[in-house]
């Protein structure tokens, strides 16, 4: 039920420093930004190319006792997550915990721009944070 990348996110201490970087380096093209006060995250969204595929999500911390503060504490700024989109993040959370993987939450949260999340936990899955994200947009299996 994963049924492309959604985005790959990034730690960074400074969000507007880091969408500079990335855009007047890479050529990527900021075309979202949002504070998650939930997760404890400013986070920018990321095209790259003529924008079709995968996203480069800039994570910031917005508190010092969040996910990525915690991150950036323990190993500097880097790859924190890999993201797929899936169309039912219920379904696809239940498949991956009958095959024995722990899910960090026991019901979907609030993602970027309306989208429902889960993470599956790094552990178990070969130490990388896998997130689930089921879009606000219906998902086009096809295409
Ligand atoms: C921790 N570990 C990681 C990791 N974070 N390994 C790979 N990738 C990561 N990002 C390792 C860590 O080095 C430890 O390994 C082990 O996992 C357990 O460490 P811990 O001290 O228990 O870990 P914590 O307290 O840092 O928590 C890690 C988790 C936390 C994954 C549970 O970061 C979390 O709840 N993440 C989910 C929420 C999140 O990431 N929010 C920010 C993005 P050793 O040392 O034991 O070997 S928000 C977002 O993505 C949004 C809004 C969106 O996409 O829409």
């Amino acid at each position: 039920e994963l049924l492309r990348i959604d985005h790959v996110g990034i730690a960074v201490p400074d969000l507007d420093e880091a969408i500079r970087f990335y855009q007047e380096n890479l050529g990527l093209r900021c075309v979202h930004q949002e504070t998650n006060d939930e997760q404890g995250v400013r986070e920018a969204m990321l095209a790259v190319g003529d924008g079709s595929g995968p996203r480069i999500q800039l994570l910031a911390p917005a508190r010092p006792d969040s996910a990525i503060a915690k991150f950036l504490d323990r190993g500097g700024p880097g790859l924190q997550q890999l993201a797929y989109t899936v169309a039912d993040v219920e379904a696809a959370a239940d498949a991956l915990r009958a095959r024995g993987m722990r899910l960090l939450y026991d019901s979907p949260k609030r993602g970027t721009a309306g989208s429902r999340i889960n993470f599956v936990h790094p552990k178990d899955a070969g130490g990388v944070l896998v997130e689930l994200v089921e879009p606000a947009e219906p998902v086009h299996r096809s295409g």
